[in-house]
């Protein structure tokens, strides 16, 4: 265990009690006012990965993850100074390395596993990929099923993509501070070992981005481990809270909370999933509307010429907004992984989910990656509404009138609209 953290007072994170599990405690307590919570055993207790990659003693089996995901292709990074470069390309030979205590330094994060245990199913036959999941690794628990985004990626057959995933890390290994995709919420459950979680409330955003822009500078990162005592205190003042999580443990850290996340044991395994959905909507519009005023000022040479050339060649204005439009998005498509036609669709696909029957939903759910959301697990239909009217509404009235420009967006638009009076009409 590394020695360097200060003390761990300060505000601290709550530990659900079981019977504190449910969605209705979580949205009331955590998702509405975005705020952390350490969630029990009891959350995941049945989620079979536990029994298969643990003995009954709670010591790692590293007989049964050799055999079973041994062969799989890995991407580890070797955080140590100097960087060993040397890294292994199959799990089993990073596990053969930890298992002689070595290999410390390497960090496998960002692992697909969920969905190469998926796709490993889908080969026996359709719809055998979720029962795989469910059967060897786990099960999504009920408090972040309501999920805009695996949903909607989920559909996408073309995507083939998701946001689960698994961190496993020799115990020398850290993930710099930063904030998560999208500025989507995040759970991370403990399988093996133990993690240190530096958590930063929004409000320390402006404190933490010169720090965050000097490391970038310098090509490092923030390790808060590092920090003094004094800066610790500093940010403690503004609401910094130092959490350990332990086996069995499920933490969320909330939309917009920066972290920094710290491996106590060698080696560690955790589980964790991304997720976003109406109560941070406003959020992840605002972050994507930053990307895109970004992106705007970066490719502003890009403009001109097309204005020039526009001139030149008679184009005209609608010509060269079309093409200007089409650059800017597929540059914030590259560095954000998706843009506006990808936020729309998603939220009218959703839209058109709300007040579905269950059954119908269920019926659906059986080809898709994803489980079906009973409402109880949703806010209130009238509650979404609230949150989409406005974010539409402002998106029609920017300047740069994106939805007019990038092909298909009026469209998308409109149906969004449509399911907004639709919805209004029903509730
Ligand atoms: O476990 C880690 O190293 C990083 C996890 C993380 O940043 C997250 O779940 O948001």
């Amino acid at each position: 265990m590394s020695s360097r953290a200060g003390p761990l007072e300060g505000r601290s994170v709550p530990k659900l009690a079981p019977s504190e599990c449910t969605y209705a405690h979580f949205r009331a307590n955590h998702l509405v006012p975005n705020t952390p919570c350490l969630f029990p055993r009891a959350l995941v207790e049945r989620w079979p990965l536990f029994s298969l990659w643990l003995h009954v003693d709670g010591t790692l089996d590293w007989n049964y993850l050799a055999s079973r995901y041994g062969a799989l292709d890995i991407d580890a990074v070797d955080l140590g100074s100097p960087a060993d470069e040397s890294s292994p390309r199959l799990f089993g030979d990073l596990l053969a390395l930890w298992r002689r205590g070595a290999g410390r330094a390497k960090y496998l994060k960002d692992w697909h596993l969920p969905l190469a245990v998926w796709r490993e199913g889908e080969q026996e036959g359709r719809g055998k990929g979720k029962e795989r999941v469910r059967d060897e690794l786990y099960d999504v628990p009920g408090v972040c099923l309501d999920d805009w985004m695996n949903e909607w990626e989920g559909s996408d057959a073309a995507r083939g993509d998701d946001f689960r995933f698994v961190y496993a890390g020799g115990g020398d290994t850290f993930t710099p501070l930063h904030r998560d995709v999208y500025s989507s919420y995040s759970i991370s459950t403990q399988i093996y070992g133990s993690k240190r979680w530096y958590l930063f409330p929004p409000s320390c955003t402006p404190f933490l981005r010169p720090l965050i822009a000097e490391a970038e500078r310098q090509d490092t990162a923030v390790n808060c481990d590092e920090w003094s005592e004094a800066v610790k205190a500093e940010f403690r003042a503004r609401g910094l809270t130092v959490v350990e999580q332990h086996e069995g443990e499920t933490i969320f850290i909330p939309s917009g909370w920066h972290h920094s996340v710290h491996n106590l044991s060698h080696p560690t395994f955790s589980l964790n999933h991304n997720w976003l959905n109406s109560h941070i909507l406003a959020t992840v519009y605002q972050a994507l509307a930053d990307e895109a005023a970004r992106c705007r000022d970066a490719i502003d040479d890009v403009r001109e010429m097309l204005v020039e050339q526009a001139q030149r060649e008679g184009g005209g204005e609608a010509w060269w907004r079309r093409e200007w439009e089409q650059a800017v998005d597929e540059l914030i498509e590259r560095s954000e992984g998706w843009s506006w036609p990808t936020f729309w669709r998603m939220t009218l696909s959703t839209l058109r989910n709300l007040n579905v029957p269950f059954s119908v939903l269920q019926d659906r759910a059986a080809s898709s990656r994803w489980p079906p959301i009973p409402s109880e697990a949703r806010p209130p239909v009238a509650f979404v509404v609230a949150q989409v009217r406005p974010l539409v509404l402002d998106f029609r009235k920017r300047s740069q009138e994106e939805w007019r420009w990038l092909a298909g967006l009026d469209e998308v638009l409109s149906g969004v609209e449509r399911e907004l009076e639709r919805l209004t009409a029903a509730t």
